[in-house]
């Protein structure tokens, strides 16, 4: 039996949900986690997942946890179509991709999303609903960083770190996609483009991927065959419906904060 855990509008959980549309995985048991509403820190949760965090996947009682493990099990699972390259020197080359996404991709994407979108939520709460929004949360530096962004927005030191990741990982990505190596593993669709997927579909919503990618042509071609990927569709990556306009609207109002932050990060840095 096949549980997933997972919240429909967290980028984690979307990675889970798009390995197993791209799996045609149809049986498997559904357990919506609203972090909104605190679900996370259920007691009953929190023994599946310490952290507070999702997705969680349980098969046949056996609980695996984060993300781009849960979608390197359900390859394993279901061999069929595989998502990894052939070879093990190939295989290590793709987890080289995923490892970057998880250390530095993951927090750049958080970060974002908490300097453009949510931090005008939490700026709108009392001080004692901001400090219930972070209470029993289980990883310091994760709160640190939140603290930062919704304090200081673009001045925060998180947000200069994830504009560099993603230049670099944009960056990566240009140079690595020719018309003969579509997918960045080559000529198959892997792992390694899929757990970039929800990340790229969130910077997306908060309209960074189009000023990224205007002189990056061969990260635009790549990033369009991933969106038409009926996985992707499938597996509703991205934004919900709901969210979907006020990211639009919290993006179109943070771009030129982000060029003068992006600009600045050129200047000093690259
Ligand atoms: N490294 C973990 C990170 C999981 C994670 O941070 N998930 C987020 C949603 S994308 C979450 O559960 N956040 C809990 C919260 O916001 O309280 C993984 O890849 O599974």
């Amino acid at each position: 039996m096949l549980e997933l855990y997972y919240f429909e509008n967290s980028i984690c959980s979307e990675r889970a949900l798009m390995t197993l549309a791209e799996k045609k995985v149809t049986e498997w048991i559904p357990h919506h986690v609203h972090l909104f509403k605190r679900e996370q820190f259920d007691p009953e949760y929190l023994k599946l997942n310490p952290k507070a965090q999702v997705p969680t996947l349980v098969h046949d009682g056996q609980v695996i946890r984060e993300s781009s493990l849960i979608c390197d099990y359900l390859d394993d699972l279901y061999p069929e179509p595989s998502l990894k390259p052939r070879g093990s020197a190939s295989i290590a080359r793709m987890r080289e991709w995923i490892k970057e996404a998880d250390e530095s991709g993951f927090e750049g994407v958080a970060s974002l999303s908490f300097v453009i979108a949510f931090r005008e939520k939490l700026m709108a709460m009392s001080e004692e609903d901001r400090r219930a929004y972070w209470a029993g949360q289980t990883v310091l530096a994760r709160t640190q960083r939140q603290k930062s962004c919704v304090y200081e927005g673009f001045n925060s030191p998180y947000a200069m770190r994830a504009i560099a990741t993603w230049e670099h990982i944009f960056q990566k990505i240009e140079e690595t996609i020719t018309d003969e190596h579509p997918w960045l593993m080559g000529d198959e669709f892997s792992l390694a483009d899929l757990n970039f997927a929800p990340f790229i579909a969130r910077l997306d919503g908060l309209q960074l991927v189009d000023p990224w990618l205007a002189d990056r042509p061969h990260a635009q071609t790549w990033w369009q065959s991933v969106k038409d990927r009926p996985a992707y569709i499938e597996a509703r990556v991205g934004p919900s419906a709901e969210e979907t306009d006020k990211m639009a609207i919290e993006g179109a109002r943070s771009a030129r904060e982000f060029e003068e932050a992006r600009a600045e990060y050129l200047r000093q840095y690259n």
